[in-house]
């Protein structure tokens, strides 16, 4: 998967996305990052990317023909015409589903936007989807791009050590992930759960999807009509659901 960010400010995605498990997967030639400065494309003597609203207003607006040259020498270069993703509140928010779409893309292009944003001109031009990581408003288009960046990546094979963690966790089923735990047995007088010492793998695994459907339900609740439940872990669930009418006693309420 290649990644390239149309940006003003290439040394803060790169600086980001150069750490930890993306960086590694960069390293490991899995995925690919690639940082454009749209000032580089700039035909202004003193490299000028942006300029007043026609209209009068606040702030600045960057201008069109920058980010369209930067994008057409990025698909000559490429030979392709990659997906433009337009980080902005104004866009649909972005999901687990959508990362799992965008997964399936060869190259995908980030443009960020910044100051009061970009002439409409180039959104019409270039930009294929609008997306927003939730309604907040930030400075620039960066940090969206390296959040969804990061939760795209870990979804391309081989950028994860653990093979099942990607499908396994919280969403994948619509239901949140159980609690783990690690050394040591007992910390602060607080002891891990007995089951888990047990060995008893299908115990185990019972206990956790159990604690998956629990801690759904108290914090998450919205996401369980899109949860995939055995008859069983229905049962499970509408006994929750009992207990908590009632305000039955929570046996193990953690
Ligand atoms: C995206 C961009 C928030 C989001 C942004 C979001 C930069 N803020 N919720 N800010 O995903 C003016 C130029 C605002 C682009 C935009």
């Amino acid at each position: 998967m290649n990644f390239h960010i149309l940006t003003l400010f290439p040394e803060m995605v790169m600086g980001g996305l150069s750490t930890s498990i993306t960086g590694r997967a960069m390293e490991k030639g899995i995925i690919s990052v690639e940082a454009v400065n749209i000032r580089d494309y700039s035909k202004d003597k003193h490299r000028h990317v942006d300029d007043a609203p026609y209209g009068g207003g606040a702030g600045m607006v960057m201008q069109p023909e920058p980010i369209c040259d930067a994008y057409e020498d990025l698909c000559a270069r490429t030979g392709r015409r990659p997906r433009v993703i337009y980080m902005t509140p104004q866009g649909r928010v972005f999901t687990q589903q959508i990362a799992e779409e965008l997964a399936r893309e060869e190259e995908l292009v980030f443009l960020c936007g910044h100051y009061e944003g970009i002439d409409e001109r180039a959104l019409e031009l270039v930009a294929t989807d609008y997306l927003s990581i939730g309604d907040y408003v930030l400075t620039g288009g960066e940090l969206p791009a390296m959040v969804m960046i990061d939760c795209i990546s870990r979804l391309v094979p081989g950028v994860l050590n653990n093979e099942v963690s990607a499908e396994v966790e919280s969403f994948h089923d619509n239901l949140l992930e159980y609690p783990q735990y690690t050394r040591p047995e007992v910390f602060n007088g607080l002891a891990v759960p007995e089951v888990l010492l047990s060995g008893h793998h299908k115990n185990i695994e019972k206990w956790r999807r159990e604690q998956s459907i629990r801690r759904t339900l108290e914090r998450r609740p919205d996401l369980l009509k899109g949860a995939n439940l055995s008859k069983k872990e229905q049962k499970y669930l509408e006994e929750l659901i009992r207990e908590q009418e009632t305000g039955e006693n929570e046996p193990d309420s953690h």
